[in-house]
């Protein structure tokens, strides 16, 4: 890395919205020289080594033995390495880019400045192909976040979100309360996606619906279920599971073979009221922190719910010490997913304003790509969406007027489930919302960070074909 990082000043001189958008950049050493000159500075210096470096690159994928796939990835891995950082502290953070395309990585959960966020839209700067970007930020909120391509995939279901371009991101407490004794990290995905005509595959979907994308494989981490190392607990052992839909579109439910999950935060926020569940539902984005009591022993299956999504390879086997046999699965009973369960009752602040989204379709007909609108306009026309006054607390009623889920993400800020449905609660804090078919949802959220940020639906084709907006700052 030394030869990429010569840069004209330490990124901690200067207050972050004076740096002028280059001196981000770590190039050639050449291109450093060449800045310095042309802003008078008389001598350049080496840039402190960064904290993490990541390299993005193609990858040949082995999911199973004779189950070889060919996709991108961060370091030669799936998912990426993981980034454990201090709330509070700076980090720095080289990308390199070793692929033919300009790309972006979105530090998904974390509040930056919009610079810094990993999204074109809100004017950070691409990753661009063959050379380097270091991303310098002060790491907060707590908890379970990730970090992923940000950029377009389009009709290329090799790129962004399709690809292994994934990886766990966890901003630590300056000091941890370590409640459990074994912490285990898996990154669900789906693999080999082909657009489809549902038309062709089954009765049904509307006679106009487009293309959707459907996959032939899946897995937690980089192994299909089955293959790879298990999950090595012992009796009496309390795991935390931090669990992540990196999906580029499919939702997953989940459950721990003879066992019951604890959620004690979701998306990474700690939720008001840890509930004890048999299956775990996320939608792209989402995640979820779980504890177990290991209190059965054998060799369990934790997967997806549905035998297909296991068979696909949805799953990793869970073994505790001394137990051999066949992995065992047994079906939990199952029961609507229901955010409201992890609030509570509390009357909420009014808002200062209340604004009304609505979600439609665009079907793009047999053989045709379907589009997404916000209130009748699709990206780049959503460029305002809405503009925020910052302090003010925004009440956003959101209504999906189609039969697809939307896992709604807001970047640069936490919001709070306020209603789903009829349903009132309060004090579940997320980054992302799963919207149902033909459901509607409440969220609040303060405008606290101001500059550009992004509302758009996780599902990588859905934000590709217009489904995005930005929520801008007066
Ligand atoms: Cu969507």
């Amino acid at each position: 890395m030394f030869e990429h990082a010569i840069s004209l000043t330490s990124a901690s001189r200067q207050p972050r919205s004076l740096m002028p958008r280059r001196s981000f950049l770590i190039g050639a050493g050449a291109t450093g020289m060449t800045l310095g000159t042309a802003l008078g500075t008389a001598y350049t210096q080496i840039a402190a080594v960064a904290d993490y470096s990541l390299r993005i690159a193609p990858l040949r994928l082995e999911l199973a033995p004779g189950k070889v796939i060919q996709t991108f990835a961060y370091n030669d891995s799936v998912p990426g390495p993981v980034l454990r950082l201090r709330e509070g502290r700076q980090v720095r953070i080289d990308i390199r880019n070793d692929t033919d395309i300009d790309d972006i990585v979105h530090w998904h959960g974390l509040y930056l400045p919009s610079e810094a966020d990993g999204a074109m839209e809100e004017g950070s700067p691409m990753v661009e192909r063959g050379g380097t970007q270091r991303y310098t930020f002060t790491a907060k909120p707590t908890g379970t976040r990730w970090y992923h391509s940000h950029n377009v995939a389009g009709t290329d279901l090799t790129r962004s979100l399709y690809a292994g371009l994934y990886g766990f991101l966890i901003v630590e407490l300056a000091s941890d309360p370590g409640r459990y004794d074994q912490e285990v990290l898996l990154a669900a995905h789906h693999w080999e996606g082909s657009w489809v005509s549902m038309q062709d595959l089954r009765r049904g979907p509307p006679p106009d619906n487009g293309l959707e994308v459907l996959y032939a494989s899946a897995s937690f981490n980089d192994k299909m279920l089955g293959h790879g190392e298990p999950v090595r607990v012992r009796e009496g052992q309390r795991v935390l599971f931090r669990l992540l839909n990196a999906s580029p579109t499919e939702n997953v439910t989940l459950a721990l073979a003879g066992h019951r999950l604890t959620v004690i935060a979701l998306d990474g926020n700690p939720v008001p009221s840890p509930q004890t569940i048999d299956t775990l539902f996320l939608a792209p984005a989402e995640r979820a922190d779980v504890i177990v009591e290991m209190n059965r022993p054998g060799v369990w299956i934790l997967g997806g719910i549905k035998d297909e999504d296991r068979k696909m390879g949805l799953g990793v086997v869970v073994e505790y010490a001394n137990q051999r046999g066949e992995p065992q699965w047994v079906a939990p009973p199952t029961s609507a997913w229901d955010y409201t369960i992890f609030g509570r009752e509390r009357p909420l602040p009014a808002p200062d304003e209340r604004l009304d989204l609505i979600f439609e379709k665009v079907p793009g007909g047999r053989g045709g790509y379907n589009r997404w609108t916000i209130n009748g306009k699709s990206w780049p026309a959503t460029n305002p969406l809405f503009t925020t006054e910052r302090g003010k607390r925004y009440r956003l009623a959101m209504s999906n007027k189609s039969g697809d889920n939307h896992p709604v993400h807001l970047h640069r800020h936490t919001f709070e489930i306020t209603k789903v449905g009829d349903k009132a609660t309060a004090g579940v804090m997320k980054d992302t919302v799963n919207m149902t078919r033909f459901s509607t949802v409440e969220i609040d959220f303060i405008a606290d960070d101001p500059g550009p940020s992004l509302l758009h639906c996780h599902h990588q084709d859905h934000q590709d074909e217009g489904f995005m907006g930005l929520v801008t700052y007066l």
